[in-house]
């Protein structure tokens, strides 16, 4: 199975590879901000809303069958810990945008999840490559607690970009925050800026 290795990514922002303020680890801690949501595989439902020609929804199936990769990134939380060469395996933010058919006065996207977490990106910050649906961790089913049965990860960004429990994107005409966002973590997110607080 052929790997694309995003591990670089840190170049285009003029970084090191460990970005300042962050200490490597091999583990794999877990943060979330309550306890793992339950899901149903027969009535799990993930829906793509908002400003985009054609509304989506997709069983998890029907996602299943998209197009996936898996890509090497690496996983920076704001809590000063980054974990390198993550394999993660599932369907790039540009695939689902283009099956949607993208609005031109889109400019701003919602994730939310089974927990009620939602985290808020620019459009730009989401159609990179990088930008993941995954399923998959290291060759194994992404475990629950890292957000099985589907996550997002935002490897250009601090780690609560990514939404654990992913059922939902929404295409938004005007900036929103998330949960994070509105409760002090930085809107941006930037690791290489250490931008972690707003
Ligand atoms: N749905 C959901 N996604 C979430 C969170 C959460 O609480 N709920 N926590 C975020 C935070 S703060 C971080 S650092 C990462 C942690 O991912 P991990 O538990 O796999 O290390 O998930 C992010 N995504
Ligand atoms: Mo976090």
């Amino acid at each position: 199975m052929s790997i694309t290795d995003v591990t670089h990514l840190h170049e285009e922002f003029d970084g090191e590879r460990l970005p300042p303020g962050q200490r490597e680890t091999s583990k794999f801690p877990v943060l979330s901000k309550g306890s793992t949501p339950d899901w149903n595989p027969e009535t799990w439902e993930f829906s793509v809303t908002g400003a985009v020609e054609d509304e989506l929804t997709f069983s998890w199936d029907e996602f299943r069958d998209l197009p996936s990769e898996t890509q090497r990134q690496d996983f920076h939380c704001v809590t000063g810990w980054s974990k390198f060469d993550c394999d993660f395996t599932g369907v790039t933010f540009t695939t689902l945008a283009e099956l949607a058919g993208v609005k031109d006065d889109a400019v701003h996207v919602m994730f939310s999840a089974l927990d009620d977490y939602t985290t808020n990106l620019p459009l730009a910050d989401c159609m990179r490559d990088e930008v993941l649906f995954a399923w998959d961790f290291d060759g194994d089913t992404l475990p629950r607690e890292h957000g099985g049965p589907l996550r997002v990860l935002t490897p250009h960004k601090y780690a609560y970009k990514g939404a654990k429990w992913v059922d939902g994107v929404e295409f938004l005409t005007e900036p929103k925050r998330g949960y994070w966002e509105r409760r002090g973590y930085s809107n941006t997110a930037n690791p290489w800026n250490e931008e972690r607080y707003s």
